[in-house]
């Protein structure tokens, strides 16, 4: 593949989720070695340190189970700016989580940069996790469970949240790995027409042809395309460190062939790896296996030449 510019943007995000511990994410990431390997595969990598949150400001919302609000917005609102930063600098911006509420900054903030260079912004949301809540629907209060329903723009965010200023169009989000839908994601998910490819899905078809199909799509459209890691996305036997485990995930194989997958495509302009609790972790296995699927989004390969190219 091709050299490319990489900023590692640091998010230590940690209040959107219940269980403490995504605050050392991104120096997880840093000390599995996520520099030195994507510079092993010939990328020019700058690490921006950490996004500083914005200021805290005095908000309260009618739903009492929603926790930590004030500091979401805030985390938000600096990340958007850090995001429509980054991606306008450099190839490759990833963001190194902190749970998956960095999202409500990050996928705006990047769908900003792509609008400017009259680009649709596309979004692969990998995850267990739809994270389709509205402030309003959410029960358990932990809004790493709204990011979602925030970027494409729909109703309960408004006079709390920063003002969306590019919202992603819902039939340009395509996700895979979906297998714990609450009631009230079940019908945003069927009202907002987002293409999801559930476990079960996956386990009937494999995750080629639809990948390979939303590429497609991708392609033809002229799209810039952001990837959306969450941990959970995985089979919890092989990444354990995630507060949110549900049985049932993805495999090994499965998860490197789509990220393998991407490499070859060429189209993905950004990345989020969320929901990593180091606190939770097994010896650093799945930060090191989070890397290692970094590593071949970015390029690495068994052979030196092409098992298949486009
Ligand atoms: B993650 C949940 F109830 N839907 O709202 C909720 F199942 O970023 C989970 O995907 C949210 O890990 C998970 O709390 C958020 C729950
Ligand atoms: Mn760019
Ligand atoms: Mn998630
Ligand atoms: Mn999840």
């Amino acid at each position: 593949m091709k050299q490319m510019s990489c900023a590692l943007v640091g998010a230590p995000v940690q209040s959107g989720s219940a269980t403490p511990g995504c605050l050392m994410g991104p120096d997880a990431y840093r000390t599995a070695g996520l520099a030195e390997v994507l510079q092993t595969l010939g990328h020019r990598v700058t690490d921006r340190g950490n996004v500083a949150q914005a200021e805290i400001k005095d908000l309260t919302h009618d739903n009492a189970a929603v926790h930590h609000l004030t500091d979401i917005v805030a985390w938000a609102d600096a990340l958007e700016g850090a995001a429509y930063e980054a991606a306008s600098a450099v190839d490759m911006p990833i963001f190194l989580g902190g749970d998956h509420a960095l999202a409500i900054g990050t996928v705006p903030g990047v769908a900003r940069h792509a609008a400017e260079a009259g680009k649709p912004l596309f979004v692969l949301w990998l995850d267990a996790h739809p994270d389709i809540h509205t402030p309003d629907t959410t029960t358990s209060g932990n809004l790493h469970g709204t990011p979602v329903a925030y970027f494409l723009g729909m109703d309960g965010f408004d006079g709390v949240y920063p003002a969306l200023k590019t919202r992603v169009a819902p039939e340009n989000v395509c996700m895979m790995g979906i297998r714990s839908v609450d009631p009230a994601e079940n019908a945003a998910l069927t009202a907002q027409g987002v293409e999801v490819h559930d476990m079960r899905a996956i386990d009937e078809h494999g995750i080629i042809k639809p990948l390979r199909a939303f590429l497609d799509r991708v392609r033809s459209a002229d799209g810039a395309l952001h990837v959306s890691l969450d941990v959970d996305f995985l089979d919890p036997t092989i990444a354990p460190a995630v507060g949110t485990t549900v049985p049932g995930g993805a495999t090994f194989r499965e998860a490197h062939l789509i990220m393998e997958t991407l490499c070859d495509s060429g189209l993905v302009t950004s990345l989020d790896m969320v929901e990593l609790n180091p606190f939770l972790d097994d010896r650093g296995r799945t930060a090191k296996l989070m890397v290692d699927l970094c590593a071949s989004l970015l390029g690495r390969t068994v052979l030196d030449r092409p098992t298949r190219s486009f």
